[in-house]
């Protein structure tokens, strides 16, 4: 990678996530305590926390650990059971967005991406302005904050959407890595686990900058080729690893707000048809066909189902994601005595429409 022409990649990592989206669909429980909760299933408080919001955070309620301590930390905090659907389908508006601004986007997990937009910006001042845009879109379609790291790669960036939370932005420039990484924790680097970071104090090194000091000959006799080798590299700001697009692991999906909530079929498969419109042009635009087609219900008493059908083959129209959802819909209907308050249609497991190759590909 030259160093006249750096790359400028963006990491978006959405703020308490698990426990943004609850507030968002319970807005009466925004500015109080809220603790997502994974329940083990062996009854009681047994489980432990999967994430809570900051106002958690600040009895000292956070991730992994027991259901049962966050109760003595609060316990009249608001405790929610995990509901991954809810979380998938607001990550699905939230990517979609993201991706709308960048040329490659790698999603890392449900509620981060990386996404490269070399080549969109001319520097990174404006990069600035398209991280500004994202998180300004994210919070106007879908009502929530994340926090945004600007910088030449993937290990910095990661680290800058890290480093002012929440709803923060940082932008690192090729010329202030190593002033930016210097003073931070070993552990601030992603792949540095607890067991490398123990080590790592035991020989006197706790910040980035004083790990940089040590020759790579003391890491590779340390950690192995492999870790030591990256461990420096690390410590200097240096990660060449490329942004690439997970195939497979990918949805497209669309959701609405009904005008009230029913459980009108008729009314349902007016949106659904709009909705798969959307879904389509999107999937046309890309040129991506998929293989399975989900309904997604929100009824009226907040809880979000979905009903999901794989075809045999992988398809690109617009029908089959029409006549899915609607028989998707009709089934959930009869299935539950609820009325519905929004209602999503979402495509996955896409794969590249080879039907459509250009004669160059060949
Ligand atoms: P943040 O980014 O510090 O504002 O807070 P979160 O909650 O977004 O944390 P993050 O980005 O590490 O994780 C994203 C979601 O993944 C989080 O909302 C819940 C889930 N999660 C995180 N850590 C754990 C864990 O240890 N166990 C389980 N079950 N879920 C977790
Ligand atoms: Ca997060
Ligand atoms: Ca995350």
């Amino acid at each position: 990678m030259s160093t006249n022409n750096p790359r400028i990649i963006l990491h978006v990592d959405m703020d308490y996530f698990f426990a943004q989206c609850e507030e968002r669909e319970h807005p009466e429980i925004k500015g109080k305590p809220v603790v997502i909760c994974v329940y083990s299933g062996r009854g009681g408080d047994s489980g432990a926390v999967s994430t809570s919001n900051y106002e958690a955070r600040k009895f000292g309620i956070k991730a992994g650990i027991p259901i049962s301590r966050a109760k003595k930390l609060k316990p009249d905090a608001i405790f929610l059971p995990v509901n991954m659907e809810l979380y998938r389908s607001i990550s699905d508006e939230v990517m979609e967005i993201v991706r709308g601004h960048c040329a490659t986007l790698e999603q890392e997990s449900v509620d981060e991406a990386f996404c490269d937009i070399t080549g969109r910006v001319s520097d990174f001042d404006e990069a600035k302005s398209v991280a500004l845009r994202i998180k300004e879109e994210i919070r106007q379609k879908v009502g929530l904050t994340c926090s945004v790291g600007a910088a030449p790669n993937k290990l910095i960036a990661k680290i800058a959407s890290d480093f002012q939370k929440p709803d923060g932005l940082t932008v690192v420039k090729p010329g202030e890595i190593l002033q930016f990484m210097a003073p931070l924790k070993i552990t601030d680097l992603t792949g540095v686990g607890k067991k490398t970071g123990e080590r790592l104090n035991e020989l006197g090194v706790k910040t980035i900058g004083e790990l940089s000091k040590l020759s790579a000959d003391e890491l590779v006799h340390e950690f192995g080729q492999a870790k030591g080798v990256w461990l420096k590299q690390a410590s200097q700001g240096i990660d060449d690893s490329p942004v690439v697009e997970r195939e497979g692991t990918e949805q497209i999906g669309r959701i609405t707000t009904l005008k009230e909530d029913t459980r009108d079929l008729n009314l349902i498969y007016e949106v659904i048809n709009k909705l798969s419109d959307e879904v389509y042009m999107k999937l046309e635009a890309r040129k991506l066909s998929f293989k399975s087609v989900t309904f997604v219900a929100i009824s009226n008493d907040f809880k979000t189902r979905t009903k999901t059908h794989t075809l045999g083959a992988p398809a690109k129209d617009q029908e089959t994601i029409k006549a899915t959802a609607r028989e998707l819909a009709t089934a959930f209907i009869a299935e539950y005595p609820l009325s519905l308050r929004r209602v999503g249609v979402r495509v996955a497991n896409l794969v590249e429409d080879k039907g459509q190759r250009t004669l160059g590909e060949f």
